[in-house]
């Protein structure tokens, strides 16, 4: 296999907790993967990347690791993970975990002895700080730094029996590894190392942008109305971030027969950053997951909502097109299991679900990159109808109305419409198996609740339906296995500025593609300008019955999109 054929293949992500439960405790499972990978070869991607399964206490659904080398009771057991990757490859599909180690779980070993007293061995493993001179720790304001956490209140715990705060970017029991330790960088390879040995084809590497902080731990400019304000000027993209990269590469991923594929989950990354990150003349990884177009709904939090204009949503996928366009490799993702449902929050999920979701697709996989299908939504799954704080379980959205309702100072009703839209929970309720009454996820009571919407929305319904949201997924991948042109063609924006179509094309020496796609409930007329070689090109691809396109005038109906291809 050559070495770029990495570069043709569609990702779509399992979060196991949501995916389907084997055994009746209402929580999803290795077995119940492995009874789905026939639904995920007949939709045709190449590679499934699980969210955590490894030992946890779960303070952040598996994002908190206490055993990098054993999967949750809860999930199964090691030998199903060693069967389904068994699987997997057998249907020439291949695996991708997780890999989390910006930080541990508190209740991991290594913290466990960091903890235990300031001579450990380990106690260089972590960031073990001195109370703010001149206070006394564990009083407001003692805090190293005034960093707040991602997941609500200050980013250090105090630590009584040491005397000192350790450092938590997210939950505190989430402590952040010292990756200035050199003993911990090397037992961080060693187990990926023993991951690929087993089989493993790649790693998804959470907030791997955040390893390399800035070693003064400078303070920063409040909040309004809060004593803490957002650190991460100061630990994203730190300055040892691609040495550090560079030096996982050579340990873990150069040398091997197969191609690794890894992506670095990098919040805040600039273009300019991850043109260095995915240059693979430097080695480091192969993409990164950028969050510039899910930045653009809302304010300093995904709690505050603000409108978006879909002439800054194309730019924002636009400027990465062309900032990655020589060097470096995109990834393209509409959802995953910290956003809200693609349909709901891009789309519409009332009249034109259906045709918003293929449209969604459409745009999504014709860019250049590599998609991400986040699971579900190749059903066109939608947000859910959450109403009271008692519907969510995500920590992150649990520590924010607490902390809001102990602040006093938000509007509470308000807050809770805008969960209602933006919570990570959206994308973890149950997949939606089909119209039975928990959706065919589990026989037990799940772990959090089955969209209603089920009875309507579901996989059995689709599969062998060919107008299907699934369907359309299917030949979206088709069309990019078969067509050198999706991967490989330069992109070209058409009409930016417009507020409702997004269209643009894709180009080799060899063929052109033309992607024309109507964002609204109302049909509308365009003029796109093309050349009329345009006219009658061959359609490749529609979401609607009977497409006619004619360029360069078309008009499309509502959430219509076309595809259409000539040499
Ligand atoms: O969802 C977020 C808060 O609004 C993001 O900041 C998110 O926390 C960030 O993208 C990092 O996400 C990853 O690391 C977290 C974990 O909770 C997320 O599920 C994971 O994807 C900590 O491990």
């Amino acid at each position: 296999m050559v070495d770029q054929d990495w570069r043709r293949w569609v990702v779509y992500q399992v979060y196991p907790r949501s995916f389907a439960d084997a055994n009746g405790d209402g929580v999803g499972d290795l077995r119940g993967i492995l009874s789905k990978v026939d639904y995920l070869s007949k939709l045709g991607v190449d590679v499934v990347w699980l969210s955590p399964v490894y030992r946890s206490p779960m303070d952040d659904n598996g994002y908190d690791i206490s055993d990098y080398r054993d999967v949750d009771p809860l999930f199964g057991t090691l030998a199903d993970l060693d069967e389904l990757i068994a699987v997997l490859h057998a249907r020439d599909m291949k695996l991708v975990m997780d890999l989390v180690v910006n930080h541990t779980s508190d209740e991991h070993p290594w913290f466990q002895a960091s903890k235990s007293g300031k001579d450990d061995p380990k106690r260089d493993w972590y960031w073990w700080r001195d109370p703010r001179p001149g206070h006394v720790g564990g009083a407001p304001g003692a805090e190293p730094t005034n960093w707040e956490s991602y997941f609500s209140g200050p980013t250090w715990e105090w630590d009584e029996a040491t005397g000192q705060y350790y450092l938590h970017l997210f939950s505190r029991k989430q402590p952040d590894l010292n990756w200035e330790n050199r003993q911990v960088r090397a037992a961080v390879y060693e187990m990926m190392n023993w991951w690929l040995d087993r089989g493993v084809d790649g790693f998804r590497m959470d907030v791997i942008n955040m390893i390399s902080k800035n070693l003064a731990l400078p303070d920063v400019p409040p909040r309004p109305g809060s004593p803490y304000g957002p650190g991460n000027r100061h630990f994203i993209c730190g300055p040892r971030n691609h040495e550090f990269l560079a030096e996982m590469h050579r340990e873990v991923f150069a040398g091997r027969e197969r191609h690794i594929l890894t992506v670095g989950e990098m919040p805040d990354v600039t273009v300019e950053d991850a043109r260095l990150f995915t240059d693979p003349e430097r080695r480091e990884v192969d993409m990164v997951f950028q969050f510039g177009h899910v930045s653009l709904d809302h304010g300093a939090h995904r709690f505050d909502p603000k409108p978006l204009k879909l002439s800054a949503l194309k730019a924002s996928l636009a400027d990465w097109q062309t900032g990655l366009a020589g060097t470096g490799w995109n990834s393209l993702y509409w959802g995953n299991h910290d956003q809200p449902r693609a349909v709901s929050r891009f789309g519409d999920d009332g009249a034109h679900r259906v045709a918003a979701a293929k449209t969604l697709a459409t745009v999504l996989h014709l860019h250049r990159g590599t998609p991400y299908i986040y699971q579900g939504d190749e059903l066109g799954m939608t947000n859910s109808p959450f109403a009271a704080i008692e519907d969510y379980r995500d920590i992150e959205t649990l520590n924010f109305h607490a902390a809001a309702v102990a602040g006093g100072t938000v509007d509470v009703p308000e807050l809770l419409q805008a969960m209602a839209r933006t919570s990570r929970d959206h994308a973890r309720t149950p997949m939606q198996w089909d119209a039975s009454d928990q959706a065919g996820f589990t026989t037990g009571k799940p772990w959090i609740a089955v969209n209603p919407n089920h009875v309507e929305i579901n996989a059995a319904a689709q599969v062998d339906d060919p107008d299907s949201v699934f369907a359309h997924h299917r030949r979206l991948i088709d069309l990019r296995h078969t067509d050198p042109v999706v991967t490989d063609g330069s992109f070209e924006p058409l009409v930016p500025e417009h507020e409702q179509v997004w269209a643009f094309v894709r180009r080799t020496p060899d063929a052109e593609l033309l992607v024309a796609a109507n964002f609204g409930a109302d049909p509308i007329e365009i003029t796109l300008p093309v050349d009329e070689g345009w006219c009658r090109a061959e359609v490749v691809l529609a979401n609607l019955p009977d497409a006619d396109p004619v360029l360069p005038t078309i008009t499309l109906r509502p959430w219509e999109s076309v595809v259409l291809r000539r040499r």
